[in-house]
């Protein structure tokens, strides 16, 4: 082995004290793809005013995720599909497009997903990313709401299940929008357990639209590309111009290419579902040409966003994190003589509650695909996770196809309760990749001040490589990085296992058979059976919760 270098976000000058671990200097060649150190803020970018001056407000991201290549599975896609989608509504004179189009994305899912239509709080999400909310320091520091946001602040918040709250609970005003003084109270009626990065890619974003209703991205925006007769956006060159979030829910592959003020090198156009109420669009849907020009570019927008699972509020699930907002970026390791590594373990360490000890997932955001990764349970001693790997005991193995929070089935393994560790051991392959792990750190504007700050800590979260283990604290504090970051991987514990009454820890087509037969007087439940068995959490055990396990057991809903 060469020399470690670790792939931290603050590089270049603090990053030769990293390699004190390997015991001397070498240029840091394992960053040359990372973008920018800092954050650009809306501020130096040549904004133009669209139509009613409401435009801006996605950011230009602070990573940048290629996303997943997603082949449609079962019939070919249609030549024009639309999605059910919740009513479209209307952000006023905020630069909260972000925050609707993740809501919107969700939404959508939640109708795909056999979830009913729900209308769920863009201003609590919007709210949330604000330095008013995170008074203490910690969080997302934007100055108000109106600042606008990142791709990243809404799929982070979901998947730490900090939202979404219901729309009636903390509603949007679109003029004199305070900071509303219930944001902690309220009821989260949906978890999020998967999100999917999707490339910018014409069969990839089809198929996700299909699979999980809408795909949450952005476009340059300017009235001069805008054709307000037909509702047609499509910019062929030029400069960016501010980013405008929205949600694709639908295609046509024979829309034309005449509709488009400028016209486009062949027909085709997004359904796109826009944040500004009717205003200018089609009942608040328009059309951009699968040509624009930054329509889904992941390099302007970071990633392009599809919620993929998630499961019914039960009241008995609790989620495991070390972080609540997410990845702000991958970290990964170089070795000076071999490269980037392409195997390390990732691990969170967590005090585990004897009360939620079935562990139903564990959760973590990698920006590859096609990784292979393996979960473990891991004791841990003194607080440090324990490196003989024989003491480990494995969850689950398998190869993500997707970019995004990745969930794992761990099918209801019973954790000791205690501090214990879950690691996932990534393995890249022979796909060019390395092994790498969101990691939740700071962030700062190009005039250095904080705009996402981590609350961290030592003994939290770990990388183990070849039986060494790094506290991912030590290594920050080797490149003088004394705030440093935690590493996004999470456990979904339940109190219960939901849909499985036969005891086996999984919902299967077998419970689906019990539960029936429970709801035909065949059979009696003890009070365990009653609690897993009602799956809609409507109090009884019924032949529509035997639907619900069997649908699930074939994959037609995502989750409880
Ligand atoms: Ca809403
Ligand atoms: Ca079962
Ligand atoms: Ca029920």
């Amino acid at each position: 082995m060469g020399n470690l270098h670790f792939g931290l976000k603050a590089v270049c000058a603090a990053m030769a004290c990293v390699l004190a671990l390997g015991g001397s200097i070498a240029a840091s060649a394992a960053v040359a793809d990372v973008p920018s150190e800092t954050v650009k803020t809306n501020s130096d970018k040549p904004f133009l005013i669209a139509s009613k001056e409401k435009i801006k407000g996605l950011m230009p991201s602070a990573y940048h995720v290629t996303g997943s290549y997603l082949e449609p599975s079962g019939a070919a896609l249609p030549p024009s599909y639309r999605s059910k989608i919740t009513d479209v509504r209307d952000q006023g004179s905020y630069n909260t497009c972000w925050a609707f189009a993740n809501i919107a994305a969700f939404e959508a899912f939640l109708i795909q997903d056999g979830k009913g239509v729900n209308d769920l709080s863009e201003n609590h999400l919007a709210w949330w990313s604000t330095e008013e909310y995170n008074s203490d320091g910690y969080g997302w520091q934007f100055e108000d709401l109106d600042f606008g946001g990142y791709s990243m602040i809404g799929a982070g918040y979901l998947a730490s299940w900090q939202g979404a709250k219901l729309e009636e609970d903390l509603p949007y005003s679109t003029y004199g929008n305070y900071l509303p003084d219930n944001m902690d109270d309220g009821y989260i009626p949906y978890n999020v357990t998967g999100i999917t990065y999707v490339a910018n890619d014409i069969t990839s974003v089809k198929t996700a639209i299909r699979n999980y209703g809408g795909v949450a991205t952005s476009y340059s925006s300017a009235d001069k590309y805008y054709n307000s007769d037909k509702s047609a956006y499509y910019q062929p060159e030029g400069p960016y111009y501010g980013g405008h979030a929205i949600t694709i829910v639908g295609w046509d592959d024979d829309y034309s290419k005449t509709n488009f003020k400028e016209t486009p090198p062949d027909d085709g156009a997004w359904l796109v579902k826009n944040s500004w109420g009717d205003y200018m669009c089609e009942d608040g849907l328009m059309w951009i040409s699968y040509y624009d020009l930054y329509l889904l570019d992941t390099n302007l927008w970071g990633s392009n966003i599809a919620i993929n699972s998630a499961r019914t509020n039960s009241g008995y699930d609790r989620l495991y994190q070390n972080e609540t907002h997410g990845a702000t970026w991958f970290t990964y390791i170089t070795d000076t003589e071999i490269g980037e590594l392409k195997e390390l373990t990732f691990v969170n360490v967590f005090d585990f509650d004897d009360t939620h000890k079935y562990l139903q997932k564990v959760i973590f955001e990698t920006r590859e695909t096609g990784v292979g990764y393996t979960a473990y349970y891991i004791p841990v001693k003194d607080d440090v996770p324990d490196k003989n790997t024989k003491n480990w005991i494995k969850l689950a193995s398998g190869k993500s196809n997707t970019s995004g929070y990745v969930a794992i089935d761990t099918a209801g393994y019973v954790l000791p309760s205690g501090k214990g560790a879950i690691g996932i051991t990534v393995d890249s392959g022979d796909n060019g990749s390395y092994a790498s792990m969101g990691v939740s750190e700071w962030l700062t504007d190009e005039n250095g001040n904080y705009i996402f700050m981590p609350d961290t800590h030592r003994n939290e979260s770990f990388i183990i490589s070849n039986s060494d283990v790094y506290d991912l604290m030590d290594i920050y504090e080797m490149s003088e990085d004394y705030i440093g970051g935690t590493l996004v991987i999470k456990a979904v514990t339940s109190e219960y296992v939901i849909g499985d009454v036969t005891g086996d820890g999984r919902s299967s087509t077998a419970d689906a058979m019990y539960i029936l037969r429970k709801s035909l007087g065949m059979k009696e439940f003890d009070v365990e059976q009653m609690i897993n068995g009602d799956t809609n959490f409507d109090g009884y055990v019924s032949a529509a919760d035997a639907l619900r396990v069997q649908r699930k057991s074939v994959g037609l809903i995502s989750d409880y």
